[in-house]
């Protein structure tokens, strides 16, 4: 029987938010309206966390609540990280290669801990004076509203309206990524157009559920989602065979991979569902601080393009380079204008390396991903990585 379900999750901050510029927490109201789609058989579909509703035919319903949150505001996270000695990052536990907390040693590591440790470097002088709160899809955006966080480094999408309406900003993107499909390798499944009445795992709170419906609506096929919590459900949902694919950002995709039982039995298809630009995000209201996450993912760039890495990085002091000079603040007042020291950025790549030096340690040749830079390479090698000038 046909059956679509479409949750599309609207937050929309309510009065106030906009006027969160200072520094003392106040509470918000953040409205969530989800619309459910149900087309078909009986479906029990549990809205929220206290509704569940069974519906039989064919509705559109709305469901408005109003959920107390904690915002923030603005603020001066810069001084408060200071005086705190310790910045405080949202993270991802379950994503090997991006961020992962090894349960034998406690420690969390990937591509995103490491732009974590770059802004610890460039703002505390020491990398690892860092905090991880791992979040899920759901819990990473309160964290971050709530001041819990100073940061969200943690495979999250630049959307619209997560940059508007959640009251956030983004920094440079980090990795370029897109939505996949993982199928068993002897599912005879070659594309997703093969998947007609599949039932696909997916996670909640994330753009891959809404982009999956839109995909297979668009292709004109019929599936059914099997939604989970957070990576492991959703992760052990297909590895139980409970569905036919598993889909979310190719990077999520390699890295689960690597996790189920049978790594071999999968492939993951090629095709791109949709654009996945993952980057840091702040909270509005901290310009500065902003800048400041922006301009330590620049550094990373800008290391990469003059070839100075965390393995050379003082060879290159005293350079007669002027583009040099600027990035190891050996000229010009790039860190003081942001109320850092002015070498900041020579702290990022002796501490943590430039952009190459990141991507390799955890996604490189030497790791198990062995992930291709492919968009993710400088634009000088056909990437879409392109450094904005320290000048
Ligand atoms: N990039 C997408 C998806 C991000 C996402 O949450 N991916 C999942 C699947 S790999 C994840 O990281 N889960 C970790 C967890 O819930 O512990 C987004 O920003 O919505």
């Amino acid at each position: 029987m046909k059956k679509n379900i479409v949750i599309v999750l609207l937050v929309l901050l309510a009065l106030g938010l906009v006027a969160c510029g200072g520094g003392e927490p106040e509470t918000v109201f953040v409205e969530v309206t989800r619309i459910v789609e149900v087309e078909g058989e009986s479906v029990t579909e549990t809205v929220t966390e206290t509704v569940t509703e069974t519906v039989v035919e064919t509705v559109t319903e709305t469901v408005t609540e109003q959920v107390a949150v904690t915002f923030a505001g603005g603020g001066d996270t810069l001084a408060q990280v200071q005086d705190r000695g310790v910045l405080n990052c949202g993270g991802n536990a379950n994503v090997p290669g991006f961020g992962y907390l090894d349960p034998d040693s406690g420690e969390f590591s990937g591509f995103d801990i490491d732009f974590c440790k770059a802004i610890a470097a460039a703002v505390l002088g020491d990398a690892e004076a860092i905090e991880v709160t791992p979040t899920t899809g759901q819990s990473r955006f309160p964290t971050l509203q709530s001041g819990e966080i100073d940061v969200l480094i943690r495979n999250t999408t630049w959307t619209s309206s997560r940059d508007t309406a959640l009251g956030f900003d983004f920094a440079p993107v980090t990795f370029y990524d897109g939505q996949g499909m993982m199928v068993r390798a002897d599912s005879g499944i070659t594309s997703i157009s093969d998947m007609d009445g599949a039932t696909v795992c997916v996670q909640s709170g994330t753009t891959t559920e809404k982009n999956l419906s839109d995909y297979m609506t668009a292709l004109g096929i019929t599936y059914t989602p099997l939604v989970g919590d957070d990576a492991v459900a959703t992760r052990d949902a297909y590895d139980s065979g409970a569905c036919d694919g598993f889909t979310t950002d190719k990077s999520g995709l390699v890295s689960q991979l690597i996790l189920l039982s049978d790594p071999e039995g999968h492939v993951i298809l090629d095709e791109d569902m949709s654009r996945e630009p993952l980057g840091p995000l702040t909270r509005h209201g901290d310009n500065n601080w902003n800048d400041i996450v922006s301009w330590v993912v620049q550094c990373t760039f800008n290391g990469e393009l003059l070839g100075i890495s965390q393995e050379n990085v003082d060879s290159f002091l005293g350079s007669d380079d002027p583009a040099i000079q600027n990035v190891l603040g050996e000229a010009g007042d790039h860190g003081t204008a942001l109320g850092l020291s002015n070498d900041f950025c020579y702290q990022v790549i002796s501490q943590v390396g430039n952009y190459a030096d990141i991507y390799n340690r955890n996604l490189g040749p030497d790791t198990p991903f062995d992930l291709a830079r492919a968009r993710n390479a400088l634009y000088t090698d056909g990437g879409v990585i392109y450094p904005i000038p320290f000048r």
